[in-house]
């Protein structure tokens, strides 16, 4: 008869591991990484650069400096990357942003776009 393995509490709890009396094999983790998704902005002949920044600044946590870069990168190469983030935050944001640019009347487009 084998040797008993006896794990640690930690162990047994989190680990991958399976014990079958005499050897630990590796078995397939039981939880999976969310998939990330890019909330993408489109480019527009209408709406206002300064309502950009603005809107870079208070949906995606950007410095002023940055959501420039990203504003200017989107006017000029027609969609950017304003951030990465699971389904329902990407949903989310793309959604607020659309509505609060259609209560200002501009019509900037978000797009989601899987990674
Ligand atoms: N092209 C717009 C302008 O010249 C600025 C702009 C930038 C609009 C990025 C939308 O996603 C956009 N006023």
């Amino acid at each position: 008869m084998g040797k008993k393995y006896f794990k640690t509490r930690s162990e047994s709890d989190n680990d991958n591991n399976q014990n079958d009396g005499n050897v630990l094999t590796k078995v397939k983790p039981k939880t999976k990484k969310p998939s990330l998704y890019k909330v993408l902005m489109l480019n527009d002949d209408y709406t206002p650069m300064e309502f950009v920044i603005e809107v870079l600044e208070k949906f995606f946590g950007k410095r002023q400096d940055e959501a420039t870069q990203i504003m200017l990168h989107v006017h000029q190469k027609g969609i950017g990357v304003c951030g990465i983030y699971t389904y329902e935050i990407a949903e989310t944001k793309a959604v607020q942003v659309t509505n609060y640019a259609r209560k200002y009347e501009h019509p900037l487009q978000m797009q989601l776009e899987k990674e």
